[in-house]
């Protein structure tokens, strides 16, 4: 049975279609792979959002680094995504930096932490500081991302407060997820130390509980409009979790 072998191969493949950070860069200056960031070691999705890994993921490569990355109030940050750890699975990979079907938003949270390469990720309170969702012309934040060789951009707010804090990156990928629980969420967390900034505030949620099941920006079907067009049919996406600090 050739055809069902196929088959099998093809849907593990497409199964297997992720990402993982793995990299942070400070205005332009990368910082080096897996440094100052807890990387999961498997590039598998979380689906639940009760899960205690919505926080910033499970399963660490080891060591997990304990490197604390400086970053100015105001910075161009980036946090490299890429399909597997050290970037794309075999030759030609069409799927890195992840697969083109995973069409949604790109998010970043900090959490206040008093020291960032060692603090524990629960009952931590995190506040948004990026977003990028759905633009007029139906492109996503994941789209921007593979657009940028698998780099997240956004820029650090002026006004956060010095200090440490865990730096949370989150793509979410729609494709599926009109169905409740089939949104995939990939995360890392980033061990940072804001420089600079100021007395900022922004109001902060839990992970879990920030998001639900059926939040309109986690349960959706992008593919409402014109068939095989995943732009939401035509209407605003609501990326979710609270607002981003404004300064
Ligand atoms: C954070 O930055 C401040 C200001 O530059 C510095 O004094 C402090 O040592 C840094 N902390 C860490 C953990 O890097
Ligand atoms: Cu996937």
């Amino acid at each position: 049975m050739k055809y069902s072998i196929f088959a099998t191969l093809a849907l593990a493949a497409l199964g297997q279609a992720h990402c993982i950070a793995q990299r942070i860069s400070v205005n332009g200056q990368d910082q080096g792979q897996l440094n100052g960031i807890r990387v999961p070691s498997s590039n598998n999705p979380i689906q639940n959002v009760q899960d205690s890994a919505m926080a910033c993921n499970k399963g660490f490569v080891n060591p997990v680094s304990t490197n604390v990355i400086n970053i100015p109030a105001g910075a161009r940050v980036g946090a490299w995504w890429q399909h597997v750890i050290g970037g794309p699975q075999g030759p030609n990979d069409r799927d890195n930096p992840i697969a083109a079907s995973h069409k949604g938003p790109a998010i970043v949270y900090l959490a206040k932490v008093s020291n960032a390469g060692t603090a524990g990720t629960s009952g931590l309170q995190w506040f948004k500081i990026a977003e990028d969702g759905l633009d007029g012309s139906g492109q996503w934040g994941v789209d921007r991302m593979i657009q940028n060789n698998g780099w997240q951009y956004f820029t650090m707010p002026s006004c956060v407060a010095p200090g440490q804090y865990l730096m949370r990156v989150e793509l979410i990928a729609l494709h599926s997820a009109y169905t409740q629980g089939q949104a995939q969420f990939y995360i890392a967390c980033a061990n940072i130390n804001v420089t600079g900034g100021g007395s900022g505030s922004a109001p902060t949620v839990s992970f879990p509980g920030a998001y639900q099941a059926n939040d309109p920006g986690i349960m959706l079907n992008i593919y409402s409009g014109t068939p095989g067009v995943p732009n939401n049919g035509g209407k605003p996406y609501k990326i979710p979790g609270p607002a981003v600090m404004q300064c």
